[in-house]
């Protein structure tokens, strides 16, 4: 029976600064610098650990720019750690690879593939009964539909398709190499290792189709676990296929809903609470957060009034917890209990504009003086006074409704 292991990512972007980080503390800015490459080694070493038979990198394995050629250095360092440990490596390159000078000269052990530029190539692993079948990327604008100009599988083989692509469009993503799920799963492949998107998706398992998303988050939009993909194949057949994180900071959006909280100690314990939760999810990970204090409360004026002290006591739970939490950005978004909260619309102002006119005196009066007027035109009998009491008790509500629908009508 073959068995073997093979791990899939994608989008390493080694070097690539963490963003949003300007303000960071010393210590914990020498973990971030580190970051994409103590990743990309937790890689290498999971696929030692693991015994993996090869790696698969689906493109962006760097910037558009490098800051030095020593990001190159380190790559090719990796790649001839992986060779001694018997480990083979297939590439293809991604747009940003594509767009980088760098990249085209870069020398790598033997044990490492990177796949055509100029046509779509199979590889076949005959011990394994392997193909693989890939294109990098010769430009960065790449606007044709890669899948389908990839080759028929190999018949009796585990075959593999590896791919740079939006795939059918994914938010904050560029639209390189489009091509539909029918179009992935018509070429009757057995696992589409897919790369571009950072966010890990597993979008079938039948065949399997997966993006592994990038190796670390990088700013504060890519939040939760960050990893890459270890299959285990039997047969010809894809056993199990698990995202496993190897990021090495953690970003997280926190949001601390203090609608429930009656003073500001229950917030301050709100505040602990979820930074404890997000620390137990980092699993020892340094903590890179982005806190949002939400809510209706009373003591939303409160709040308002001492953001500035609020704000540091953030910070110094935070600091009682953990030295390798970083809390990038607090945002007080708090709101006044809602009984008294205002409707901002045009209309809700209107609104609180005529229920201000009902409590006032001199309105009342004036209400008064034009309806004697009309009494007066009026012939005397109860039905011309009721009908003016009418008008006096409901000419507020008349006058609210009247106004509502005429900004209704003037919108449209
Ligand atoms: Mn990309």
């Amino acid at each position: 029976m073959a068995a073997f292991r093979f791990v899939h990512a994608a989008d390493l972007h080694i070097d690539s600064p963490l963003l949003g980080l300007a303000s960071r503390s010393e210590e914990f800015a020498a973990r971030i610098d580190d970051a994409s490459r103590q990743a990309f080694d937790n890689l290498v070493s999971l696929a030692k650990e693991e015994e993996c038979r090869f790696v698969l990198l689906s493109g962006d394995l760097v910037d558009g720019q490098w800051r030095d050629f020593r990001t190159g250095l380190f790559f090719a360092d990796r790649m001839r750690r992986l060779k001694d440990a018997g480990i083979s490596v297939f590439i293809v390159l991604g747009n940003h690879d594509a767009e980088n000078p760098f990249m085209r000269r870069l020398e790598l052990a033997d044990n490492v593939r990177v796949l055509s530029r100029r046509e779509p190539e199979t590889l076949r692993l005959d011990d394994l009964t392997v193909a693989i079948h890939g294109r990098s990327f010769p430009q960065r604008d790449v606007t044709e539909n890669f899948a389908r100009t990839y080759p028929a599988p190999v018949a009796g083989y585990f075959n593999i398709g590896l791919l740079h692509t939006a795939c059918d469009g994914r938010e904050g993503h560029a639209l390189y190499a489009p091509c539909t799920i029918e179009d992935l799963v018509n070429r009757g492949y057995d696992y589409w290792a897919l790369g571009h998107v950072h966010a890990y998706e597993m979008v079938s398992s039948d065949p399997y189709i997966v993006f592994s998303g990038n190796l670390q988050g990088r700013h504060v939009r890519e939040v939760g676990p960050k990893g890459a993909i270890l299959v285990t194949v039997e047969d010809n057949r894809v056993v199990e296929a698990v995202h496993r994180p190897l990021d090495v900071i953690r970003w997280s959006v926190e949001n601390v809903d203090i609608s429930a909280c009656t003073d500001v100690d229950a917030v301050r314990n709100q505040v602990r609470e979820s930074l404890l939760r997000a620390v137990n999810l980092a699993d020892g990970r340094g903590l890179a957060l982005q806190m949002r204090v939400c809510g209706s409360s009373a003591l939303h004026d409160e709040i308002v009034a001492h953001e500035v002290a609020l704000s540091e006591e953030i910070q110094t739970i935070a600091a009682a917890i953990s030295d390798g939490i970083w809390i990038g950005e607090i945002e007080i978004d708090t709101a006044p209990p809602r009984e008294a909260a205002t409707d901002p619309t045009i209309a809700g102002r209107i609104r609180a504009i005529v229920e201000e006119l009902r409590n006032e005196p001199s309105f009342a009066e004036s209400l008064d003086r034009a309806l004697a007027d009309v009494r007066q035109k009026l012939p005397a009998s109860a039905q011309a006074g009721d009908f003016l009491v009418k008008i006096r008790s409901e000419a507020l509500a008349r006058a609210a409704r009247l106004s509502a629908a005429l900004i209704a009508s003037a919108k449209e």
